[in-house]
């Protein structure tokens, strides 16, 4: 019997510890384990290569993400290294133009230094993808909705593309924004999801952390491989904290779009406002793709207020109860600018950020309340 993801976020990889009974997974704090012989033991050797609590993580991600195989690591961008380092000289990855600016970093300063190539598109144009493509296109890396401004890319149209390929690259979907509660990349043609845990995964702000899904067995060995081999492996008391997260994932979701919803239309019919990015609200460009393959908005909004980079900073250093930070889906609201904080990496580069966007992570306080927190900060500005 297949399960619902609500059910899946709280029970999948979690039995009742054998030991004891304790209905919670054990925060499994050792770094190695007894062997009864040389080599004979209990399916763990050294928490490196595996820990009992990080196997009821990956477990979880894995049946969330509907996918066979799940990875946790240290970090959102130790996931996204170790799907990167898959790759030789020589081989291109085409990438969204609107990814995470530590993303964009971690390509362009560090994997190009080993032979990768990489050229930026905006994947929401297909024709920009079907251009895009070489001969040694390996990987096709996106997000959506992007970082910051909340494109969003048709996942099947794009998977149907790069199958036509004499050989097609994999398509790595980085789904932190949408969270598997939301889309499901895999089921519509990705190889593999990318997630920064640290975001609504976690979703309270307490924990920095990564992982990876993916069908296949063959890219599973691959990772696994160097998951193990390079380390970047999260600590048992993160990976339960991720965890406890996740069984409350699919109700924070629902608060987190419907409060956003509220405060994206808010923001449009704002006079002071002059445009505003939330994927399922009318002005939104790709408003019919974001409807079919999310179940909704999602929690981020991004807008440009009248008067420019300064207005902006006046307002993100105005809210009070939307905390001035970097970082996202936690249960408390945060506001930032992208070019001088999350994206900063990206200034002169194609990838370059608007210094008037300003980058809303809508929490679950009461909506009134957010609302007349930014009502307030707009107020300040001419
Ligand atoms: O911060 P870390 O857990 O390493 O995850 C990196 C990362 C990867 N992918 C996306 C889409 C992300 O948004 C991030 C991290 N982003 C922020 C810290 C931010 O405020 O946008």
């Amino acid at each position: 019997m297949s399960k619902h993801i609500e059910t899946l976020a709280i029970h999948a990889g979690q039995e009742p510890e054998e030991l004891t009974g304790a209905v919670m997974t054990p925060i499994f704090q050792s770094s190695t384990y007894a062997q009864e012989g040389v080599g004979i033991h209990k399916g763990y050797e050294y928490s490196r290569t595996g820990n009992p609590t990080r196997s009821a993580l990956e477990a979880n991600i894995a049946a969330l993400e509907s996918a066979q195989h799940g990875l946790a690591f240290a970090s959102g961008m130790a996931a996204t290294d170790a799907v990167l380092r898959m790759l030789s000289p020589g081989d291109h990855v085409l990438a969204g133009n609107d990814v995470y600016g530590g993303t964009f970093r971690l390509f362009d300063k560090e994997f190009k230094r080993y032979g990768l190539d990489f050229s930026y598109v905006d994947t929401s144009v297909l024709d920009q993808v079907r251009v895009g493509l070489r001969e040694t296109t390996k990987i096709v890396w996106l997000e959506t909705p992007t970082n910051p401004l909340l494109n969003i890319t048709d996942l099947a149209k794009v998977a149907e593309i790069l199958r036509a390929s004499p050989e097609p690259p994999l398509l790595v979907v980085d789904n932190t924004f949408a969270t598997p509660y939301l889309q499901s990349p895999l089921e519509l043609g990705a190889e593999i999801v990318v997630h920064s845990t640290t975001k609504y995964l976690g979703g309270h702000s307490d924990v920095v952390g990564g992982a990876v899904a993916t069908h296949s067995e063959e890219i599973f060995n691959r990772l696994a491989f160097l998951q193990n081999a390079a380390g970047a492996v999260p600590g048992p008391l993160d990976c339960f904290l991720v965890l406890r997260g996740l069984k409350t994932l699919p109700v924070r979701m629902d608060r987190h779009a419907s409060n956003a919803t509220v405060i994206a239309e808010f923001l449009a019919d704002h006079p002071k406002v002059e445009k505003i990015y939330y994927p399922f609200h009318a002005s939104h460009p790709q408003r019919e793709i974001a409807m079919t393959q999310m179940l909704n908005g999602g929690g981020m909004v991004s807008f440009v207020v009248n008067g420019g980079a300064q207005a902006a900073r006046m307002v993100a250093e105005g809210t009070k109860l939307f905390t001035l930070a970097e970082s996202l889906g936690g249960v408390e609201s945060l506001i930032e600018i992208p070019a001088v904080m999350t994206h900063a990496s990206v200034a002169g580069s194609p990838l370059e950020v608007d210094p008037g966007l300003i980058r809303l992570s809508v929490g679950l306080e009461h909506v009134d309340d957010l609302r007349e927190d930014l009502e307030s900060a707009l107020q300040m500005i001419e």
